[in-house]
């Protein structure tokens, strides 16, 4: 909700630097530091906590007595959400957004297509003919024309995530997931599948009607006795299917799909005398219909049954994993529990860290981690950034640290910025003083595919570089990233032995899934992050070791994986 209010209030006011801007985003940080469920406070402890003023006080609780904000419903009147899609092309700041809908009456993705198609754009003052390709380029690439426009992952598993939350706690309710493109963690989600088991007809009734009235629900699309579709506020469509628990794993096989994987997996089960369905895996009858049950009731007992190893669902997209898993070829898969170390870390050193270096240290303690990079931002990135003098008193602060954690080697790290030209931070003798780096591309997001390749293979080649952080600078849906040569990258990358950084941050997931296969294929070695900027951002690790897994990442790749002692001596070999 304060993200909302942020985000709005910023296109009403017109900068990111209004003080009401602030005041949302000040709230945020405060009660994530804070820990209590605002639920439980009233709005004089609200104003209580640092950073909380008595207007957003106000607004939090009725946020909470009611389930919405007064403000945040009038905000949305003025902002739907067409408009707040048309805010996230690049260069459609808020002043040029309130000039196209004033001057050119264009409200939406396809009305601002139809008026660059017609070179309407340039006639804006500050707008020429340069930015109306841009931006026309920018639309293409950010899929956000056509009807099969697709909601980027980070707006999608949130909210599915506290749906299957709520249906979990019904009673009657034995399990409940969510399915499809979601649960295969694809980066854009058409829309989002989630399969209930319940006990009875009673129980699956009951959770049709909490469905309809959730209030995620503005409007309902199919209602049925076991099939519930309804459309959120932003048009994104959930279809929630309840089933018999001893169908609930072949009834989740279905709908996580592929579409293509259940294709080739029923075919298998055909070429064995058997009929694979949403219900179960049936042995066929003396009329070839569906007879006796020979698994249902999981996704591992259908597996086995059909002679094949266990398959992860981020894997099931028909590009191979039906015949490994047939042959037992599948690679030796990294999985969230091999990490053993964080090596994108920040803390508030960097200007847009939020925790403190002691917090963030112990959270990664207690995630029973043996090693850690703290890797704040190198100077050449403004703001954000910190000088050499800074660096080395922090280093002090890091050094102090580690007698209080034996069983977790803290190293002083960097997360350099590669500038236009593929140049780092620092002076090289300075940067050798790192214990390890991740060094990643923030800014010149325009230059040619052949520029950024070479910007990013003289990173690569420079003898302090452990790593490339998330690769392109993509949002996903949101901003696009550099364009690259990849397999030139990637070959550089092998050649260094650097390692690819596949980083956790939902609205990243860079690299993508596509480049650490293709990384894989080649033996690039990589390392999985979160780039936590606080100490609630830990858990993105499991959204990498997913798109890892996408990509077949087997776990000796990852150095983040070795034994403590190997992964140091990785680390340490180039300087
Ligand atoms: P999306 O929603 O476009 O991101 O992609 P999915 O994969 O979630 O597709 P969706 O929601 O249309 O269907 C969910 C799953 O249901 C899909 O992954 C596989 C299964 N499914 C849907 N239609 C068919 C079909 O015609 N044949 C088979 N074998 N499976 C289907
Ligand atoms: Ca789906
Ligand atoms: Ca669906
Ligand atoms: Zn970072």
């Amino acid at each position: 909700m304060l993200d909302e209010l942020a985000l709005l209030t910023t296109l009403k006011e017109e900068s990111p630097q209004s003080f009401k801007v602030r005041a949302y985003e000040n709230a945020k940080q405060a009660l994530e530091g804070d820990g209590r469920n605002p639920a439980d406070l009233s709005a004089t402890d609200l104003t209580k906590i640092k950073g909380i003023g008595k207007a957003t006080a106000a607004k939090i609780r009725q946020f909470v007595d009611t389930g919405t904000v007064d403000k945040l419903e009038e905000l949305r009147e003025r902002f739907p959400p067409s408009v707040v899609e048309l805010s996230r092309i690049p260069g459609m700041g808020p002043k040029t957004l309130r000039l196209v809908r004033d001057e050119l009456d264009v409200h939406d993705v396809d009305a601002l297509k139809e008026a660059i198609a017609n070179e309407q754009l340039r006639t804006l003052p500050g707008m020429g003919a340069t930015s109306e390709a841009k931006m026309a380029k920018a639309i293409e690439r950010l899929g956000l024309s056509g009807k099969d426009r697709r909601t980027p992952i980070a707006d999608a598993l949130p909210l599915a995530l506290r749906l299957v939350e709520d249906l979990r706690s019904l009673d009657g309710v034995v399990e409940a997931t969510h399915c499809g493109s979601l649960r295969r963690f694809s980066e854009t989600i058409g829309d989002i599948d989630i399969t209930v088991a319940a006990v009875d007809d009673g129980a699956a009734a009951a959770v049709m009607d909490v469905v309809r009235s959730h209030r995620e629900a503005v409007d309902i699309v199919v209602s049925g006795e076991t099939k519930t579709s309804f459309l959120t506020k932003t048009g994104l469509q959930v279809d929630v299917r309840v089933v018999a628990p001893d169908q609930f794993g072949a009834a989740t096989m279905y709908f996580t799909g592929s579409k293509a994987h259940n294709i080739a997996l029923r075919q298998r089960a055909i070429d064995r005398g058997a009929l694979l369905n949403e219900y179960g895996l049936f042995a066929l009858d003396e009329n070839g219909d569906a007879g006796e049950v020979i698994a249902s009731e999981t996704e591992t007992s259908i597996y086995e049954a059909l002679d094949m190893a266990y398959v992860v669902p981020p894997m099931r997209e028909a590009t191979g994993e039906v015949e490994a898993a047939a042959d037992g070829d599948l690679p030796e898969l990294v999985e969230l529990s091999h990490i053993r170390g964080d090596l994108h870390y920040h803390t508030d050193r960097s200007g847009d860290g939020r925790s403190s270096l002691a917090d963030m240290v112990a959270e990664a303690a207690g995630k029973g981690y043996e090693y850690l990079a703290i890797t704040d931002h190198g100077e050449d990135l403004a703001i954000n950034g910190s000088t050499a003098e800074e660096m080395l008193e922090h280093r002090e602060a890091i050094r102090a640290l580690q007698p209080e954690y034996p069983d977790m080697t803290i190293l002083y790290g960097c997360e350099l910025n590669i500038g236009p030209k593929g140049g780092l931070d620092y002076d090289a003798d300075f940067r050798a003083l790192f214990d390890y780096t991740v060094a990643s591309v923030h800014s010149s997001f325009d230059a040619s595919a052949k520029d950024q390749t070479k910007r990013l293979v003289a990173a690569i080649a420079d003898p302090t570089v452990n790593s490339i952080g998330h690769l392109t600078g993509r949002y996903i849906g949101r901003r696009p990233g550099i364009e690259i040569e990849t397999d030139i990258v990637l070959e550089a990358l092998h050649h260094f032995d650097v390692a690819l950084e596949v980083n956790g941050a939902l609205q990243r997931l860079d690299a993508a899934s596509s480049v650490v296969r293709r990384a894989v294929d080649r033996g690039v070695k990589l390392v999985i992050n979160t780039d936590s900027h606080h100490t609630s951002e830990l858990g993105r690790m499991e959204y990498g070791v997913l798109t890892a897994q996408r990509g077949w990442a087997p776990r000796d790749l990852v150095v983040n994986t070795w034994e403590r002692e190997a992964f140091l001596a990785w680390a340490g070999h180039r300087r």
